[in-house]
């Protein structure tokens, strides 16, 4: 970690303030390849916001032109002197591999210099100069959906990464309205491309809401927003040119207002700072910390414009990759394989944009009604009678609890699709147990499959039969380690492993009736570094010229061979979709074994997991840090189409607290999915080993939840139709308010909710942002005139702060302790009025677990609204019939007491809070 550029990786603040000008063309300077309809209006408006000028001639603006090659030369030959002059954050890293030097870095015809403020130590001292001999553009011309283009880098240039590919083929389609999608490829070569189902459109919508200007020499291409003029993507940068060799390809975009949010899976606050920083994807099994890759890749981000509207970028590739941000501000996408394949969003509200991309990459499941009920677990039950000591203790104390859930120590010598038959013997018994009692049980299983009983483990003497095993370089099983010793890996991508998978779940399910899986392990972690029990080959797939900023600089760590082989692809190129695979695969098994729904929770994840799984946080520590942590990742995974997601309450690594654990199951109970998980090595976390002082406060947020329970099932289904986020950040309602941008310790649930969690230690006040709305105490209905400042709210160790936003109406229940006891009660409704006396909400009601309800129409849908005196109920949909009964109806702004209210003109009580108006 000599070199300069090395050095930078320490991730110091970037002290430098912004300095470049800012620079504007009125004059179009690039070719229009698409239609007049497209750009005409907008000529004047686009800007390059913060792009240092191109220093060089002119090129001719004409449609449908051709350079030939030697005049290229002739114009941009080899001998022309480097261009280096730019600001430090304008700067584009030239050398992202450990030993920069100057000769290594004028070798790939770029800049060598000190930074020219020397308390930034993150700027490249090798960077791309702006005259560099980059992609042209070449017979550009219109197709179907858009354009297409060749893109030709000059034969004598060479980007020093081995396998340039000097022809490459620029495909642009016009999707849907707001959807533009572009791809850059090898016409010539096939290469890896993500074997993901994406929307395939052939025809041009009217009316785009972007415009889209390509520049031809150096290429670059940049979608702006009509109404505007605001830049979604621009890589019309002249020193961040496109590179694309063999395993390193390169595309960066100028990011306009720097505001974005996304890059998963990372720990980090919500808002990411763009400042020098660098996120590095490859699913890795490694418990959360900053700058590390974790266990899921999501290239995705959401940017916030200046008038507050949002679009998004999502970079279709699963290589392992990094993505740089840069004061400029400008993003970078460098990839170590496949193609560039890029998708930008044009919202124009944040939520729209996460519409947007889950149309592309697949909606959420709709997880059965119980899976939002409370679950507890923990790695280090001794024996199942240790279990059911855990059930009735918890049971005891009366309070909502839904599944309680088994880790390895479950499994018989640590292999899937067993049990313990000794110190787990009773384990059917603890299963009969919580049925009796309408609760659930979900169990572990690890992906890796033992190879160390031959003719006696059918799941790997099938799966050798069936040939679904991940093989090595050289076409044998690979074999690697993971708990129960030497494993095989199945590969979900080999057509026969699904019908595998299914096979032994179901099997198993007639022993162990769970109600759901837990798929651990599954980056896929092997243990150690190596790759293989036999370590890997030195092919270029098991050390590739360039290898991103991840954790220990090594593909192979702790995962498999690179070069093993799946069904079609390298491990290589599909490593970082084992987690997505395997989740497809149980929840297909799920569906077939139960005929209804379950809940799949996976620890890796990829862009669309969704459709299949939720995601838990893995293996935090028992911190208020990493409780705070929970919430941007909450958020992030709402914005990557998996909303179904929660961490370990009260923490997983080390030891919690009394305080700790309490504040964590009031964060907790807003979790979509709620569950408290501890490790082997803890002391045991599950709310009856507390207090009566901590379990009354746990008790109390757990009763919320349930009450909650209506509203959040029919968030979760609205996210399951339309993409919508179920959490969401202030920004997310509040998008012209700046102020909201950086606020990741509060959050809201739809756009009802208001949480203000206490996130440290001691604190009995929070001080908490109320955006310009009206807010009601969900408890006592006390009112709150949010007028975009703080406000301290008192948060003793009972409670959690909850607001409701006027102008909701969040249809409720009387919780119980299961989902079962509690779907049979009255619900209640909770109407806030805002300014105009005004309200309204919807309840989405189905029997909570049969498949495909929204199909087959068995569901009911209620509208409600307040407005002044009168509340209306309206049936959008019958098809779910069930006694439903509304016991109450809580009305929060009205300004003085009714004295008699009816209902269906029948009179009814009324009971009136004298301060409150409640
Ligand atoms: O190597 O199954 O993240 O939740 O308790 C550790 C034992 C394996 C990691 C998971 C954690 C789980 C643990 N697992």
């Amino acid at each position: 970690m000599a070199s300069p550029n090395a050095i930078r990786r320490s991730g110091l603040l970037c002290l430098l303030s912004l300095l470049i000008s800012f620079v504007s063309f009125v004059e179009p300077r690039y070719v229009m390849l698409n239609d007049n309809k497209l750009n005409k209006a907008n000529e004047n408006v686009f800007t390059y916001s913060k792009v240092a000028m191109l220093n060089r001639p002119e090129k001719p603006t004409k449609n449908n032109f051709r350079f030939e090659m030697d005049q290229i030369e002739q114009l941009y030959g080899p001998a022309n002197s480097l261009q280096c002059t730019m600001d430090d954050s304008a700067r584009f890293d030239c050398h992202p591999d450990t030993g920069a030097h100057a000769a290594a870095c004028e070798a790939r015809g770029c800049c060598w210099a000190p930074a020219s403020t020397l308390k930034v130590i993150d700027v490249p001292y090798c960077f791309f100069p702006t005259n560099y001999n980059g992609y042209y553009l070449d017979q550009a011309k219109n197709t179907e959906s858009g354009f297409s283009s060749r893109l030709l880098r000059p034969s004598y240039s060479k980007s020093g990464w081995p396998g340039d590919v000097f022809e490459l083929q620029l495909e642009v389609a016009y999707e849907t309205k707001t959807r533009l999608h572009f791809k850059i490829y090898d016409p010539n070569n096939k290469r890896y491309e993500v074997p993901i189902p994406t929307p395939k459109v052939t025809e041009i919508p009217d009316a785009l809401a972007y415009g889209v200007n390509v520049i031809p020499n150096p290429f670059g291409i940049a979608v702006f927003r009509k109404s505007t003029g605001a830049v979604l993507f621009n890589s019309e940068i002249p020193q961040a040119p496109l590179i694309f060799s063999d395993q390193f390809l390169q595309m960066s975009t100028a990011t306009g207002s720097g505001l974005i949010y996304g890059l998963g899976e990372h720990q980090n606050p919500f808002l990411i700072n763009s400042t020098w920083k660098q996120f590095s994807f490859w699913a890795r099994d490694v418990f959360p910390m900053d700058n590390t890759n974790l266990y899921g890749s999501h290239p995705f981000y959401l940017g916030m414009e200046k008038d507050g509207s949002a679009y998004g970028v999502f970079m279709l590739n699963s290589n392992a990759m990094d993505v740089e941000i840069q004061p400029m501000p400008a993003v970078t996408f460098r990839t170590i394989g496949g193609i560039l394949d890029f998708y930008v969003f044009t919202g124009p509200t944040p939520d729209d944009v996460i519409r947007q991309y889950t149309e592309v990459i697949g909606l959420p499941v709709m997880p059965p009604y119980w899976s939002f009920g409370f679950h507890l677990c923990r790695y280090g039950y001794k024996n199942s009678t240790e279990v059911q000591t855990v059930i009735n203790r918890n049971r005891a104390l009366g309070i909502p609890y839904e599944v309680q859930w088994t880790d390895i120590d479950y499994m018989d010598r640590y292999l899937d699709w067993t049990y313990d038959k000794e110190a787990y013997g009773t384990l059917p018994d603890v299963v009969k147990n919580l049925h009796d009692h309408d609760q659930k049980h979900i169990i572990i299983v690890d992906p890796g499959i033992s190879n160390q009983y031959p003719g006696s483990y059918a799941p790997y003497d099938d799966g050798v039969k069936a040939g679904i095993f991940v093989k090595n370089a050289t076409g044998q099983i690979l074999v690697g380690s993971v708990w129960p010793g030497k494993t095989a890996f199945p590969d979900f991508s080999h057509p026969g492993a699904a019908e595998w998978w299914y096979q032994h779940a179901n099997n198993f399910h007639k022993e162990i009736p769970y109600d759901g899986l837990w798929t651990d392990m599954n980056e896929p972690s092997n243990m150690g570094r190596g790759g293989s029990t036999v370590g890997c080959t030195n092919n270029k797939l098991d050390k590739p010229p360039y290898t991103p900023g991840i954790r220990d600089g090594d593909l192979t760590s702790n995962t498999l061979c690179p070069s093993a082989k799946h069904y079609e692809h390298n491990h290589y190129d599909v490593h970082s979709l084992y987690g997505h695979m395997e989740a497809n695969a149980t929840h297909a098994a799920l569906q077939r074994i139960l005929g209804k729904r379950s809940l799949v929770i996976t620890r890796s994840s990829f862009a669309g997991t969704g459709q299949f799984a939720g995601h838990w946080s893995g293996d935090i520590a028992s911190s208020w840090e990493d409780m705070y942590y929970t919430i941007p990742q909450m958020l992030n995974f709402q914005m990557f189409g998996i909303p179904m997601f929660g961490a370990d309450i009260c923490g997983f690594r080390e030891d919690t607290t009394e305080e700790l654990c309490v504040r964590w199951m009031q964060l907790g109970a807003f979790y979509p999915f709620m569950r408290n998980h501890n490790d082997i090595h803890s002391k045991d976390q599950d709310p009856a080993v507390f207090s009566a002082n901590a379990q009354k406060a746990m008790k109390l947020a757990l009763l919320l939840r349930y009450s909650l329970l209506p509203h959040l099932y029919t968030l979760m289904h609205d996210s399951h139709i339309s993409g919508s986020a179920v959490v969401r950040p202030l920004f997310f309602q509040y998008p012209t308010d700046k102020n909201t941008y950086v606020i990741d310790r509060q959050f809201l649930w739809g756009d009802t909710l208001l949480i203000s969690p206490v996130l440290t230690q001691g604190q009995t006040v929070v001080s908490a942002y109320f955006p310009r709305d009206l807010w009601y105490d969900i408890y006592e209905g006390q009112k709150i005139v949010g007028n975009g400042s703080a406000v301290q709210l008192q948060a003793p160790i009972q409670k959690i702060n909850v607001h409701v936003r006027g102008g909701s109406i969040v249809p409720m229940q009387q919780p119980d302790v299961t989902t079962v006891a509690a779907r049979k009660k009255p619900f209640g409704l909770l109407v806030a009025l805002n300014v105009s006396m005004q309200a309204s909400g919807t309840l989405y009601w189905d029997d909570g677990e049969s498949l495909d309800t929204d199909k087959a129409g068995t569901f009911t849908s209620i509208h409600f609204t307040a407005d002044k005196d009168q509340l209306t109920s309206q049936l959008q949909h019958v098809g779910y019939r069930s006694e439903m009964t509304i016991d109450s109806v809580r009305v929060m702004g009205l300004s003085s007491c009714p004295t008699s209210a009816t209902v269906n003109s029948r009179d009814v009580t009324v009971y009136c809070h004298g301060e409150t108006k409640v």
